[in-house]
């Protein structure tokens, strides 16, 4: 069995949540924040075994989209005042970033 956590944006998440539970894997989703733009993201968990691996990836591939996203900059720089002010930069965000890591049991009690 391997464990998928998958990192998607929210616009992303209901329409893949939808997609994976309609083809019959189990999915738990977390409401996250990621550390650079400090905005909303959702982290989905799917245990799932070898067989149908491929399949939750090919899911995760149609369904996330990668998107422009306008943040303040993480390290601000001096104004023409003097001021240091933050200035907007533009990232590329997505479809998805995911760790697979193997499962050395899985419990239910
Ligand atoms: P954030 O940390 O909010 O990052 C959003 C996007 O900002 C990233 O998109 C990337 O395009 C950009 N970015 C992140 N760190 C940067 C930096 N130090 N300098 C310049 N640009 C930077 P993605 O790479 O698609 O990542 C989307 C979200 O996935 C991240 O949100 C974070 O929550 C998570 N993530 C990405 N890589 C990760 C990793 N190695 N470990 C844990 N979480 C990760």
């Amino acid at each position: 069995m391997k464990l998928i956590i998958a990192i998607v944006q929210d616009e992303d998440s209901s329409r893949l949540v939808s997609n994976l539970m309609n083809e019959g894997y189990s999915v738990t989703k977390l409401a996250t924040t990621g550390g650079f733009l400090r905005a909303g993201n959702t982290t989905l968990l799917l245990g799932v075994d070898e067989a149908k691996f491929d399949g939750a990836m090919k899911i995760i591939e149609k369904v996330c989209k990668s998107r422009k996203q306008i943040a303040p900059s993480p390290s601000p720089v001096a104004g023409s005042t003097g001021a240091y002010v933050p200035y907007p930069i533009e990232v590329m965000v997505g479809g998805a970033t995911i760790f697979v890591m193997n499962v050395e049991q899985f419990i239910k009690i």
